[in-house]
């Protein structure tokens, strides 16, 4: 296996297309290898608010990379101890949450890297065996780095945020952008200022050539998403899933 299935997405991204990805908080490698057969483009263990260990983390990366899915892991945050670990597990990028300035922006794509472009510590424990022993000298290139604009801070600093060299995407969570912003929690997703917020984050990725990405609710939502320019669009997540076809099984078995 080669890290490099990362190339699938990048090449669909250059040429314009959005890619589907799968989002992942249930804790179990059964779950994961069940979503890996599911054709997604990608797949996203969420560490941040999954329920997850590092453990299990491990062996969901295991069950995604049966199928070759190019596997990101949501680190919980902007930590280089959990982020270094899941990268040296074969994770081939990283989703960061809350970056509010380019200094933070800064830090997170430096532990990504290692010199003398960043500051990670050599040790691709995994990453070496399933990829290879080159892995340590391809890793800078193949490794993707999105950081998430999901604060006012943010926003107000994603110009140049978007700028710091080596970052491969911004990535929007529109619940706690929409929790910042409007102060509420659970905002409405389609209040206009969160789709100005859109606007200006997609301005500054298509500014500085990087791709914009989106966490959506529904498969409607993901293709207006797709629409607006996001490319790197995430539909629901393992437990949603779950939960709405087990309602409209019931319903519709008690429907008469
Ligand atoms: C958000 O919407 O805030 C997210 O982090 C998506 O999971
Ligand atoms: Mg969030």
């Amino acid at each position: 296996m080669s890290e490099l299935t990362i190339n699938t997405l990048r090449e669909a991204w250059a040429a314009g297309r959005a890619t589907l990805n799968g989002w992942l908080n249930i804790p179990s490698a059964w779950s994961a290898e069940i979503m890996a057969h599911g054709d997604w483009d990608s797949l996203t263990i969420d560490m941040q608010h999954g329920l997850m260990g590092y453990d299990t983390a491990f062996a969901m990366l295991q069950a995604i990379h049966t199928q070759r899915v190019p596997a990101f892991v949501r680190v919980p945050w902007n930590d280089a101890a959990i982020l270094m670990r899941m990268l040296d597990a074969g994770a081939q990028g990283i989703i960061c949450p809350m970056i509010n300035t380019r200094a933070e922006a800064e830090t997170f794509v430096g532990a990504c890297r290692y010199a003398p472009q960043g500051f990670r510590s050599f040790g691709p424990t995994r990453a070496s065996v399933i990829y290879g022993a080159e892995y340590g000298r391809r890793a800078n290139e193949s490794v993707a780095t999105f950081a998430m604009i999901e604060t006012a801070q943010g926003l107000g600093n994603v110009e140049q945020i978007a700028a710091v060299a080596g970052l491969d995407g911004l990535f929007v969570g529109p619940n706690d952008l929409g929790l910042s912003i409007l102060n509420v929690a659970q905002s409405d997703p389609e209040a206009p200022e969160l789709f100005r917020a859109y606007e200006r984050i997609l301005a500054a990725a298509r500014a500085n050539g990087i791709i914009a990405g989106i966490f959506t609710m529904s498969p409607e939502y993901g293709k207006r998403m797709r629409a607006l320019g996001f490319q790197f669009i995430t539909v629901l997540s393992d437990t949603r899933l779950l939960i709405s076809a087990a309602a409209a099984t019931v319903t519709a078995f008690r429907s008469d």
